[in-house]
């Protein structure tokens, strides 16, 4: 009886509704706290706004900083003083759609004062990160003012460079009929993703990473099917195959869960070696893949690879390799990078310790085969 017991309190928690408590600009910060959440359709997100004079207002993923028609919004809530009695805003979850959110406070937004409630993981284009990304980039200081006041010096940075968007992805579920069987898949499309057939005959590509002592990986910028595998061969100095996302090409994935993109590691290799050791990763996928070297400054200089990269739209592999040397190059350095918040930035670096040589797989890029694996 107890485990039956246990078993129906258990149960308990998916029955009623949660209540997230949300807190809006403690320790006067710009932030909400949890800066997202994910809830089930009936729960409450309870903001509770604390000293200065904030907002919580909906907008949507595109204009992060725009008021949503239609949308809820709190209006303003301006607190004096720390007190037993803060004002709070309730926002009933009516499914699992993300929604998105903003302080209306002038500047806020643009400082990265966001929040969402259940955003796809990383490293969707349309994570949390990803929405607070394009919230600074849009409203924050830095786009517009660092722009006009930089001058001709850092004309090849700043001139007209516009931020690549997010790449648009969707869940696609589809059957793929082939002579020998037919099976379904789940998987994330990217506008002009090749359809997610595996090769008829799985194949290893090869990429020499540092070849010649050239910060590049040689190719760069590969297609690979389904089923195939790639082989990364390191050359000397000491290099890392690195997974990261299109819009933060020098930082490795992550996401939420704590799980992470692939890494290598460092590979060191000297100069007189003859053999040279490699790292593989199988292609599960036709979503692309992009990666750096973690080598300090490589990526900046634009050592960055991508598998499967759309180069008919504007998320390409030039414009990759561009964002990773206008975001972590010597020339654009500190001005004009959009300063990625502290907190996520930690879990980065964390994850990034603990993902030497480790294959986790991020969630959202998951996907699913069935009667796929009889043909490998
Ligand atoms: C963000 O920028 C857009 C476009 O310039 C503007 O319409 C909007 O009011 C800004 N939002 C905030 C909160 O400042
Ligand atoms: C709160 O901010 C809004 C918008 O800036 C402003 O109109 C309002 O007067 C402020 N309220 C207080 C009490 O400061
Ligand atoms: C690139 O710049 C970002 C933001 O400054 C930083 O977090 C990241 O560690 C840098 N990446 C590399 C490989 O230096
Ligand atoms: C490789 O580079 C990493 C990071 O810069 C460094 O910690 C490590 O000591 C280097 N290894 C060798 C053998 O130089
Ligand atoms: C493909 O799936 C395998 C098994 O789940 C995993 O180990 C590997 O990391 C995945 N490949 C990539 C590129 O993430
Ligand atoms: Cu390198």
């Amino acid at each position: 009886m107890p485990s039956f017991l246990a078993l129906a309190l258990g149960a308990l928690p998916a029955v009623f509704a949660a209540t997230f408590d949300v807190s809006v600009g403690a320790g006067g910060q710009l932030a909400y706290d949890p800066p997202f959440v994910n809830a089930a359709p009936g729960d409450v997100v309870n903001f509770v706004f604390h000293p200065k004079n904030h907002t919580v207002t909906q907008s949507s993923f595109d204009t992060p900083c725009v008021a949503l028609d239609g949308g809820k919004r709190s209006g303003f809530m301006p607190v004096a003083a720390e007190t037993d009695g803060l004002p709070t805003f309730q926002f009933q979850v009516v499914d699992t759609t993300p929604a998105w959110f903003y302080c209306g406070q002038t500047g806020h937004c643009g400082q990265g004062m966001v929040f969402a409630v259940n955003p796809p993981a990383e490293p969707s284009p349309r994570s949390f990160t990803a929405f607070r990304d394009l919230a600074i980039a849009t409203n924050g200081t830095a786009s517009s003012s660092a722009a006009a006041s930089s001058t001709a010096s850092s004309s090849a940075a700043t001139d007209g460079y516009v931020t690549p968007p997010a790449p648009h992805f969707e869940t696609v579920t589809v059957t793929v009929t082939l002579p020998s069987s037919t099976y379904t898949t789940v998987y994330n499309s990217y506008d002009g993703t090749p359809p997610p057939t595996p090769a008829p005959q799985p194949q290893d590509h090869k990429i020499t990473v540092g070849a010649d002592g050239q910060l590049v990986y040689s190719p760069a910028n590969i297609q690979a099917a389904i089923g195939d595998t790639v082989t990364f061969e390191f050359r000397p100095k000491n290099h890392t195959v690195t997974q990261s996302n299109f819009n933060n090409p020098c930082q490795p994935l992550f996401d939420t869960t704590g799980k992470v993109g692939f890494s290598s590691g460092f590979m060191p290799v000297s100069p007189d070696a003859t053999q040279f050791p490699t790292f593989q990763i199988k292609i599960n996928d036709t979503a692309p893949i992009w990666g750096y070297c973690g080598q300090t400054g490589h990526c900046g200089s634009g050592m960055v690879f991508a598998i499967n990269a759309v180069e008919s739209g504007p998320n390409n592999f030039v414009a990759f390799q561009g964002l990773a040397k206008r975001i972590n190059g010597t020339s654009s350095s500190s001005s004009s990078a959009p300063a990625p918040t502290s907190s996520a930035n930690q879990n980065n670096q964390n994850s990034a310790a603990g993902a030497r040589a480790s294959f986790g797989y991020a969630s959202s890029l998951v996907l699913a085969m069935v009667a796929l694996v009889s043909l490998w």
